[in-house]
């Protein structure tokens, strides 16, 4: 989609700090990191919302990349926490799927 930031990012006309990329999904350091590790690892396809898909193996796709990258970033053991927010009073603010990892940090709970 033309108008979306992550399509355009996922183009590469937009540049990003990279972690991991396949023909499915990229993965990316967020640019307004919350924790000392903060990526984002979306689907290539353009998808609105978590409501917009039934896609499984898309959606655990994207969580074991992120198990993967925090082995490879070396916080798995020590601990993290994944996290999609959908639609407005989930605090989604960009509207194409993504999951954001985070780490490096101890993380309250419940969040806000
Ligand atoms: P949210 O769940 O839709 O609120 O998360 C969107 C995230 O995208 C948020 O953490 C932003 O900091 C992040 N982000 C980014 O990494 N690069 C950008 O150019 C923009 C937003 I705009």
């Amino acid at each position: 989609m033309t108008d979306c930031l992550f399509c355009t990012i996922i183009n590469g006309d937009i540049s990003v700090n990279k972690i991991y990329e396949d023909e499915d999904v990229l993965a990316f350091y967020d640019i307004k990191p919350r924790a000392p590790y903060h990526f984002l690892v979306i689907p290539k396809t353009h998808i609105k919302t978590l409501n917009n898909t039934n896609d499984e193996k898309l959606l655990g796709k994207l969580i074991l990349i992120a198990s993967d990258i925090t082995q490879d970033l070396g916080f798995a053991d020590k601990g993290y926490r994944v996290v999609m927010n959908c639609n407005k009073q989930g605090g989604q603010t960009v509207y194409h799927i993504h999951l954001h990892c985070l780490g490096g940090r101890v993380l309250t709970w419940p969040p806000g």
